[in-house]
């Protein structure tokens, strides 16, 4: 029977991550409130972990732990059989802890004899320093109480993340869960197979939350929403209980993960689990299934959806324009549980840091990206090439609002690149009404972020910046496309950081001809970046080819082939391919990782660069003061 108007529950599945809300459900909620309809979320990545980490839950896992055969034990299931007790007595202090509930408990906590310590605490040994002292006084002083005991509160739990792995599920981790079954996986048998197993205690949780979210909201709609490949086995479990409590409860699977890996699904079997998958955007798709559902639309008027006929997957794609970034209205918190997420420090890194601790709100500058032209990025999809800006004054009342509705000034632009011309315009209207909120996001480094420019947008309350500088060397970042230069990148994140704001440096390595020479180069010139007082922080990715990035599409342009990709009926992303030039890219790559951790602590930055290298490689061919001349040169 058609519903008048159906009631609709976002989930966000396990796991994305616990410091704060994913955005998506806010996004899909809040416009769908804004046209009058009945629309909830629900974070069952944070309940789960929360529920588990119950005392029931540990009383759970301290079962399985005990039920386990001894060829089966670890040194961490080892652990916990002998520490339960005081793990019991602590894991509730340090959830309140975490969530910021209870701050005192940081001198507990910092005795080192409250939380009893699993094999992660080991990884504190790294900093003893000489004379045998404080091992974390490097990173927190004598007077960071809070921060270090939450480090010692997040190791606490990744110990606990460590023992659920080895006793429950060794799929199992805070961020991402089971992802191998779904990144770039061309058949849907590895998840079909785990979709059938008997549930285990993760399994069983998350059945019994979703239930628990079923009869508390009685959705007509249920959409499941999957940013990321580590969140889509949990989705169909999640699918999974509603079709065998609920069938007639309508699910649709949507998200990043589709958008980007899914786009020429042909797998019937998915349809098992969920009855609707939508690409891109979801208001429009959204808007059109929901009048499907409703009874005044047709299947055939669907937008950008796939769904099953018989045994054959259709996609039906009626063109109707999307709703412009100007008018999805602005995204509600309302209905997570905001006083509850959990404010980890894992890394003691600090841009991962603004990842994982604090509570932000999650909003786009504008919908796509401005520049679009990178080689290594998706620049053939819709949520990079389709380039929509909302006024500086429809930002800032989202923003107001946002404020109002959690009670929090933080926000993280989610932008891929944030457009230079959208963040004067909105630091000037920030300022203009007085709105003291603080933010970051990421940039391209260009030219247009003037010294001037930096201290506005540090006015209007940016704390940090991340940008990437990939594989720092200028004829690989022209081969990129990426549109800067080393100079340029070089003032632009000095005046950053003169500014008084955190940089970031995105690095890459492993892209198409890339030499032994080119990767010596590009740590020489990050190292005068940290001698300099450009960048504070960095991280090296290796390069991986996808299917709908320029080199994966034209492959030819770039020096190398493509492997042939396996033949399947799900996920295409990554693809392998065979670059004839013959560099060591692993070798290189420990000693690249190696340097820049030592420059973030400054240490080393004066030290020949070829000592960071395992393997023996050429003086680097970079002049000494490159990048102090790059600052003093005019532009
Ligand atoms: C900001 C960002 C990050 C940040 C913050 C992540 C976070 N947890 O909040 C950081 C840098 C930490 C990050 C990390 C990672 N990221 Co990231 N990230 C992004 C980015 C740029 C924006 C995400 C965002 O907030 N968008 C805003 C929201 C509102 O958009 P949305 O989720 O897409 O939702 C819209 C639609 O998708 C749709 N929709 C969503 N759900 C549903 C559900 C239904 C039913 C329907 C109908 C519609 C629908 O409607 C929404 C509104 O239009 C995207 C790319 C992009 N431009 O979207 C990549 C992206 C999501 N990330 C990606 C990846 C791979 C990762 C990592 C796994 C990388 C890694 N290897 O570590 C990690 C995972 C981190 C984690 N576990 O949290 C990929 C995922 C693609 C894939 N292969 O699955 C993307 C798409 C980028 C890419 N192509 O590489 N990321």
């Amino acid at each position: 029977m058609p519903l008048s108007s159906p009631r609709v529950l976002a989930v966000i599945p396990p796991m994305t991550q616990l410091n704060t809300p994913y955005p998506s459900t806010a996004y899909l909620t809040g416009f769908l409130r804004s046209r009058g309809m009945d629309a909830r979320q629900v974070d069952l990545a944070l309940a789960l972990v929360l529920e588990l980490f119950t005392p029931a839950g540990l009383a759970q896992l301290h079962d399985a732990v005990r039920a386990l055969p001894d060829a089966k034990r670890t040194p961490q299931t080892a652990w916990f059989a002998a520490e339960f007790a005081a793990i019991a007595a602590a894991t509730p202090r340090v959830i309140a802890f975490l969530q910021g509930r209870d701050p005192t408990v940081a001198h507990r906590i910092n005795t080192r004899a409250f939380l009893p310590e699993g094999a992660r605490f080991a990884s504190l040994e790294a900093y003893v320093d000489e004379d045998g002292g404080d091992p974390l006084a490097w990173a927190f002083g004598a007077l960071g109480l809070q921060d270090r005991a939450r480090h010692l509160a997040t190791l606490f739990l990744n110990d606990l993340a460590d023992v659920l792995r080895d006793a429950v599920d060794a799929r199992f981790e805070f961020v991402r869960y089971a992802e191998s079954l779904a990144a770039a996986q061309a058949h849907f048998d590895p998840l079909a197979e785990a979709l059938a197993a008997p549930p285990n205690l993760v399994d069983t949780t998350l059945q019994r939350l979703t239930l628990a979210a079923l009869s508390e909201h009685q959705p007509d709609v249920v959409l499941l929403s999957v940013p990321f490949p580590g969140s889509v086995y949990a989705a169909l479990r999640i699918a999974q209980t509603i079709k065998a409590a609920r069938p007639h409860v309508v699910t649709i699977l949507g998200g990043g993960y589709v958008n980007t890996e899914l786009r020429e699904l042909a797998e019937p079997r998915l349809f098992d689990f969920v009855d609707y998958v939508t690409l891109d955007a979801g208001e429009r798709p959204l808007l059109a299934l929901l009048e499907h559902v409703a009874g005044k639309r047709s299947k055939t008027r669907l937008v950008r959806t796939f769904w099953r006929d018989g045994s054959e997957v259709r996609y039906t794609n009626f063109v109707e324009p999307d709703i412009p970034f100007d008018d999805v209205g602005t995204p509600t918190w309302d209905g997570l549980p905001l006083d509850r997420y959990l404010s980890l420090l894992d890394m003691l890194n600090p841009m991962n840091r603004l990842w994982s601790d604090g509570r932000w709100n999650k909003l786009t500058v504008a919908h796509g990206c401005y520049w679009k032209k990178c080689s290594f990025c998706d620049v053939s999809l819709d949520y990079i090439s389709r380039y929509e800006a909302a006024s500086a004054e429809v930002l800032v009342d989202r923003i107001e609002a946002i404020v109002k509705e959690t009670g929090q000034t933080g926000f993280h632009f989610v932008d891929e690149a944030a457009p230079p011309k959208a963040l004067k315009a909105l630091a000037e209207e920030l300022i203009r009404r007085g709105v003291a909120i603080s933010w970051w996001g990421n940039i391209r480094f260009e030219k247009t972020f003037t010294p001037e420019l930096a201290q506005l947008l540090a006015d209007s309350g940016c704390i940090a910046i991340s940008g990437g500088l990939e594989v720092a060397s200028d004829r690989l970042l022209q081969l990129m496309k990426k549109g800067v230069s080393i100079e340029q990148v070089a003032r632009v994140t000095k005046a950053f950081a003169d500014a008084g704001v955190l940089v970031h440096a995105y690095l890459m390595y492993g892209f198409p001809t890339q030499t032994t020479q080119d990767t010596v180069d590009a740590l020489e010139y990050v190292r005068q970046l940290f001698e300099n007082g450009c960048i504070h922080s960095g991280f090296f990715h290796r390069f991986a080819c996808t299917v709908h990035s320029p080199v994966g599409l034209n492959p030819a342009e770039y020096g190398v082939t493509l492997q042939p990709l396996p033949p399947g009926r799900f996920a295409k992303n990554d693809i392998a391919f065979i670059d004839p030039t013959p560099t060591d890219h692993d070798g290189l790559g420990q000693g690249l990782k190696k340097g820049l951790y030592n420059f973030m602590h400054g240490i080393g930055v004066d030290s020949d660069i070829r000592s960071w290298f395992p393997v023996r490689v050429p003086k680097t061919t970079v002049p000494k003061r490159f990048v102090e001349r790059a600052l003093t040169t005019t532009r």
